[in-house]
Parts: C-alpha cells; sequence; structure tokens
C-alpha cells in the first residue's frame, strides 16, 4: 500500500538579482542607474558572460548569462562591476541563518535559494506571516530584499517565488494549482530545457495545463520515463523532502567473515550479495549512483579502497559488476580476506519516480560559471 504523505507546507526563498544587490548595497550611488556583474566588458570586446544585473539592466534586454559584448552593445552606459564571490558568499551565510532562525529546517540550494520546511506552522496564513516576518528580517539586517514562495512542495513553492519578484510573497495552495500554475509554461517546470520545451510543442503541448491533460502513455512513449515524471510535475506532485544538511550521501555495506576467506569464488559472490543490499537502499530512496568503492581488508588488517566513477545508473548488474570488477587484482588468493565492502556514492535523487533522467543530472539549471563549491 502506498504511504500517505501528510500535508506540507514549503516555502521557497530565492534573492532579488543578488550579486547585483550586494554590489549597490556596498555603493548606494549605483541605486537607480542599471548595474552589471559580470565579465570586463572591455568596451564591448571583453569575453566571458554577464552575472546578473539589476532590473533597471534588464530593461534593456540584459540577462544572465549573456556575452558581456553583447550587454555592451545593449546598454554601454550601465556600471559594469567584477565578480566579488567572497563577498557574496558572505552575505548569503547571513541570509542562511536568519531563514535558520525562523524554520525548523532549511535546505539551502544554491548560493541565494534555499527551501524550509514550514508544515509545522500548521496554515497557509501562518506560513504567510513568517513568510513576511523572514522577508522583513532580510531587509532590516542586510538591506537586501528577496522573493517567498509558499506551496504544498518544492515544485510549486520555487514556481510561486517565480511568479512575482521583485520583493514579493506568492501562495499557490493546493486547489490553486489548476488556476495558478496550469496556464504557465512548460519551460517553467524543472528539467524541461528549450529542447524538451520544443518537442512538447510538437506535440502540441505548451502550458502546463496541457501537459497536465496529456495521456502519460503517450507522453511516455514519445519521451521515456521523463514524460511520466512532467505529466507528474504538470499535476503539481512532487514528493522530494527539504533535506537540511545537503552532504555528500553514500550507501554502503561491509561484511567482516566469521572466518578469513581466501576463496575468490565466495568473496565474489558476497560482493554480489553486499551490492543487492546497497542496490535495494538505492532504489527504496530513490537514488541512482555514479560512484562505485569497493574495501577490502586482509587478515592482517592491511585495507584497500578503490573506486570508479561511471556513468549514472541505479543498475544492479552495473553496480555489482564494477566492484567484482575492483577486487579482481586483491583475488589473487595471496592473503586471506578478513572483511569486503561495496559502496555506491556520487548519489542523485531521482525525481518523482525511480528511474534515472539525463535531467536529474542537472537539477539547477543556474551553475553556469559559479564556482564547483557552489
Ligand atoms: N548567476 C551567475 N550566472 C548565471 C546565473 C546566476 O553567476 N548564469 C549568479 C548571479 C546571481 C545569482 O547567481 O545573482 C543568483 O541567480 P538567480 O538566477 O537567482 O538570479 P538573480 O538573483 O540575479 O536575479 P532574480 O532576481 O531574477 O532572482
Ligand atoms: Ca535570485
Ligand atoms: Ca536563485
Amino acid at each position: 500500500m502506498a504511504v500517505q504523505q501528510a500535508d506540507r507546507i514549503i516555502m521557497h526563498l530565492d534573492m532579488d538579482y543578488f550579486f547585483a544587490a550586494v554590489e549597490e548595497r556596498r555603493r548606494p550611488e549605483l541605486k537607480g542607474r542599471p548595474v552589471v556583474v559580470g565579465a570586463d566588458p572591455k568596451e564591448g570586446k571583453g569575453r566571458g558572460v554577464v552575472s546578473t544585473c539589476n532590473y533597471e539592466a534588464r530593461k534593456f534586454g540584459i540577462r544572465s548569462g549573456m556575452p558581456i559584448s553583447r550587454a555592451w552593445q545593449l546598454c554601454p552606459q550601465a556600471a559594469y562591476l567584477p565578480v566579488d564571490f567572497t563577498m557574496y558568499r558572505d552575505a548569503s551565510e547571513e541570509i542562511m541563518n536568519t531563514a535558520r532562525k525562523h524554520a525548523r529546517k532549511v535546505e539551502q540550494v544554491s548560493i541565494d535559494e534555499a527551501y524550509m520546511d514550514a508544515t509545522d506552522v500548521g496554515s497557509y496564513d501562518k506560513a504567510l506571516r513568517l513568510a513576511e516576518r523572514i522577508r522583513q528580517e532580510i531587509r532590516d539586517s542586510q538591506n537586501l530584499t528577496c522573493s517567498i514562495g509558499i506551496g504544498p512542495n518544492k515544485l510549486v513553492a520555487k514556481i510561486a517565488t517565480d511568479m512575482k519578484k521583485p520583493d514579493a510573497i506568492t501562495t499557490i495552495k493546493p486547489d490553486e494549482v489548476r488556476q495558478k500554475v496550469w496556464p504557465l509554461s512548460v519551460g517553467k517546470l524543472l528539467g524541461v530545457g528549450k529542447k524538451t520545451a520544443g518537442r512538447l510543442r510538437e506535440m502540441g503541448i505548451r502550458t502546463i495545463g496541457d501537459l497536465a491533460a496529456s495521456d502519460v502513455s503517450m507522453l511516455m512513449a514519445e519521451l521515456g520515463t521523463m514524460g511520466y515524471e512532467f505529466h507528474q510535475m504538470a499535476n503539481g506532485m512532487d514528493e522530494r523532502p527539504v533535506e537540511e544538511y545537503w552532504e555528500p550521501k553514500s550507501i554502503s555495506r561491509e561484511v567482516t567473515f566469521e572466518k578469513d576467506v581466501n576463496d575468490a569464488n565466495m568473496l565474489t559472490e558476497m560482493l554480489g550479495q553486499l551490492s543487492r543490499e546497497v542496490h535495494k537502499e538505492a532504489i527504496d530512496s530513490s537514488y541512482s549512483f555514479r560512484t562505485v568503492t569497493l574495501k577490502i581488508r586482509f587478515s592482517d588488517f592491511e585495507t584497500h579502497t578503490k573506486s570508479r566513477t561511471i556513468n549514472i545508473t541505479n543498475s544492479y548488474e552495473l553496480l555489482a559488476e564494477t566492484a567484482k570488477e575492483l577486487a579482481k587484482p586483491f583475488l589473487t588468493g595471496r592473503k586471506a580476506i578478513r572483511l569486503v565492502g561495496v559502496k555506491a556514492s556520487n548519489l542523485v535523487y531521482n525525481y518523482g519516480q525511480k528511474s534515472v533522467g539525463e535531467f536529474m543530472a542537472q537539477p539547477q539549471q543556474e551553475t553556469s560559471h559559479l564556482p564547483d563549491n557552489f
């Protein structure tokens, strides 16, 4: 029987024109002028891209990710500033600390963005008041504005944030998904990029409502498991939890033999069994993985670990085969083995269902040239 998840209230917070806003705060004389943060424009000959720009610059058509030379063409009179990542990260930390004061669970998902689980406040009215307090406190303590979305899950909360910006709070209750989300373009859904949007358009699907009304088996025939996932999302379904710590996770099993083992067949069989258990946990918790690690400890406690990174997968065969291959050099019979272990890491959460879609590897679309640690 499927477990019915309790109704949740999720908030999504996103800072307004973040890098440029922090720059405006440092130099108030910039306020009201177009401000572009990014590569040096070198009077239009610069290479590199726009990180972000304030809303005045957006009126000229400047956007994140655009070549800086193009931005210069559109608006040479803007203030062009280099990226000062340390300063933005400091501001980000303060903002996340403010959020943590108010919400029991906070999951930071990028430098200027976080989900909060506000289920325990009990109602959408109270969640709205909480969001107002958070927005006010960020404004008072940081002198920066943010936008907050409130909804029954991460997906809807994020769509809510994007509906009204800057400096706004938007609520989408479960019974408002139809009215507020369905008219939006499919491109608003996680994982629907230009290419997929184009394919959907060819199928006559433009809005999220069109997608929700489409036949799911037809979508799956066209798009595979992604078709199923998009259909779920279009119907406002998203079970992903708010996870407080974004720690690199792994799933592992190991066994210490009662008596040291020297029989390669028996060891190979044990690796198969351990892989079976690791695989089951990965599937049960909707994870795929990229890295397989083998651990071997000999009778004299000499211990080795060996890892291999493969294409993202949730296949038992690939896991077991990789573990066995990694073990081969150790199964020479030279020394008896005391312990073997198998670990799957580099986990990727499978949105919605237990399948692998390419979009899972890129849950965020805004990482263009941020350093790797963000
Ligand atoms: N960023 C970047 N390169 C991109 C996109 C974003 O360097 N292609 C950086 C600069 C942004 C920050 O990440 O300030 C946050 O990105 P957002 O997508 O949230 O955009 P902004 O906060 O700048 O604007 P908005 O008010 O639309 O959220
Ligand atoms: Ca933002
Ligand atoms: Ca953001």
